[in-house]
């Protein structure tokens, strides 16, 4: 395109031409690069969304960008039809890495969900001997797994799923961080899976206590239940360790990955088990176009070598402590409580004469710092990993600077 449209004229294209499904900050960014990124009138920002932690490795990383690249010039897709020559050695690679058997290959984070919910379906029947049709999966309230009809069948936030019914039925949910309730719910015998994000993302960075992952691992042991981990927000290196669970050493059944899987550059997610889990579905009863192409492969390989090389779960949690010191030092009416883990973390907003998070977002855009609220009141702070700590300490200047212009 020759002629360079302004951010207003660009807005004003959504705004007409696409579906109404998202109500974005009023920034048009066309350029990133590390933590940072630029908006269409040359505007810097820090990024502190990370593409919801999609872009862990920093937006637009040399050595991921180059894996794309030169993968891109080479083959592209294949389909699952036939072979690629990069996928065979990214499934010993990707199973060696996180420690699995097996890899199953899918594009976006749903789809991967969507995956480990089938598995732990058939696994129910061909192994756990579960009458035909009468498996229950245990879900957590306030969850966020993602978009299809029977991802928003769990959910409990009427934003996700209310007016998109009937729902897919299977599904029992709990109170998050609840582990009596968990307890009570695995006296059905007929319960196949718990699936859980070990932060809760959406629900608002909702920490829970430590020690109920570890229980919840070990009562789904205890019963014969598979736990399944959702781990597509707070994995690879995200809060401050390889894994969530990391933190409380559970090796989860079935782990699912997305987003930072590629570092933000192109979809790709994974549902890792071992073979007595995996091993259940069969040729021709599960796949994607898209899964498991080649580009995905190799860019996976590069992100995740990225994820080691520069040390960035390491990172995570000593720059998330800063973070959050600097946030719960900060005395201010609006800052209600800050929390977290790595750089993994949220501040809630104490409404002040009619101001919400919304317009803290607004001034701290203006200010050069990009974050999103949830739920009106509460902000998620994830920067990009590879923010250095001098960048990190001068935003969250900024951020304080905004924050004090309500006060
Ligand atoms: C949007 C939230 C984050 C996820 C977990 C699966 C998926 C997600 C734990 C699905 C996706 C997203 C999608 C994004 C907003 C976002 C989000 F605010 F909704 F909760 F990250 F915090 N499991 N999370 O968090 O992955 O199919 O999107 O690849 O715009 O909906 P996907």
């Amino acid at each position: 395109m020759s002629v360079k449209l302004s951010s207003p004229q660009i807005m004003e294209l959504e705004h007409h031409y696409g579906a109404h499904n998202y109500h974005p900050l009023p920034v048009v960014l066309s350029k990133g690069e590390g933590p940072l990124v630029w908006d269409v009138e040359g505007k810097e920002y820090y990024d502190f969304l990370s593409a919801y932690s999609a872009v862990n490795q920093g937006h637009c990383h040399p050595a991921i960008v180059d894996a794309m690249v030169e993968q891109a010039r080479r083959i592209t897709l294949t389909s699952r039809a036939f072979y690629n020559d990069q996928l065979g050695p990214y499934e010993k690679f990707v199973t060696e890495y996180f420690g699995y058997e097996k890899v199953l290959p899918m594009n976006s984070g749903a789809e991967a969900d969507e995956t480990a919910l089938k598995l732990c379906r058939r696994w129910a029947y061909d192994k756990k001997g579960i009458p035909e049709d009468k498996a229950r999966i245990i879900c957590c309230e306030g969850n966020f797994h993602g978009r299809t009809i029977t991802i928003i069948s769990m959910s409990n936030d009427p934003d996700s799923y209310a007016g998109f019914g009937p729902f897919t039925p299977g599904f029992d949910k709990i109170p998050y961080n609840d582990i009596n309730a968990l307890a009570e719910a695995l006296k059905d015998p007929n319960v196949a899976g718990f699936i859980v994000e070990p932060i809760q993302g959406e629900a608002g960075v909702f920490v829970p206590d430590e020690g109920y992952l570890k229980k919840a691992y070990d009562l789904c042991k205890a019963n014969n239940v598979l736990f399944i981990a959702d781990e597509v927000q707070t994995g690879i290196a995200r809060t401050g360790k390889l894994l969530a669970c990391d933190h409380e050493g559970v090796r989860p059944d079935i782990l699912i990955l997305g987003k930072a899987l590629s570092g933000g550059v192109f979809p790709v997610s994974a549902v890792l088990a071992d073979n007595e889990i995996m091993l259940t579905i069969k040729p021709g009863e599960h796949g994607s176009t898209f899964g498991g192409n080649p580009i995905a492969c190799s860019v996976a390989i590069a992100a995740l070598t990225v994820v080691k090389d520069e040390k960035l779960a390491e990172r995570a949690e000593y720059l998330g402590k800063i973070f959050r010191d600097e946030m719960r030092a900060f005395k201010s009416e609006m800052v209600e409580l800050v929390r977290g883990k790595g750089l993994l973390n949220a501040v809630i907003i104490r409404p002040k004469n009619g101001k919400q998070a919304w317009d803290v977002c607004l001034k701290m855009a203006e200010n050069g710092v990009l974050a999103k609220p949830t739920h009106q009141h509460i902000i998620r702070f994830a920067p990009p990993l590879v923010i250095t700590e001098v960048q990190l300490r001068d935003a969250i200047e900024r951020i304080k600077k905004s924050i004090l212009t309500f006060e």
